[in-house]
């Protein structure tokens, strides 16, 4: 099924991207929970963690990396940032393609609410 991500990575629907690969794309999150809140995809379509296999490590490995990557190109990755992937509805997951959540700019509490 197609989401709003796929959506974002055919380039039908508008993104503010920040980071772009042949396997990954990165762009600003729409509703911001943080002073800088990125999104970070694989561009394979996997609706949600459980729906992961071996064959996807690699791939889902290039995710903390990219969001490392940009930590620092934004200029908080000293000061400390926060990255989640929700899953399913108890996880808050509403968009089923699967994500990581990348926060900086302020100070993050726990555990998460
Ligand atoms: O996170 C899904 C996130 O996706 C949520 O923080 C809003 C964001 N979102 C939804 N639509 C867009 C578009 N069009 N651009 C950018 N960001 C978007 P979840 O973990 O599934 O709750």
């Amino acid at each position: 099924m197609s989401t709003l991500f796929s959506q974002i990575i055919a380039r039908e629907i508008p993104a503010d991207i920040v980071y772009e690969d042949d396997q990954v794309l990165a762009f600003h999150d729409i509703n911001p929970q943080a002073p800088t809140h990125i999104l970070i995809i694989p561009k394979k379509p996997i609706a949600t963690l459980n729906d992961l296999t071996e064959e996807d490590q690699a791939l889902v490995g290039r995710l903390p990396l990219v969001a490392a990557r940009l930590a620092r190109q934004f200029g908080f990755a000293d000061d400390g940032y926060r990255v989640v992937m929700n899953c399913n509805d108890d996880g808050g997951q509403t968009v089923y393609h699967i994500h990581m959540h990348l926060m900086g700019g302020r100070r993050f509490t726990w555990p998460a609410g």
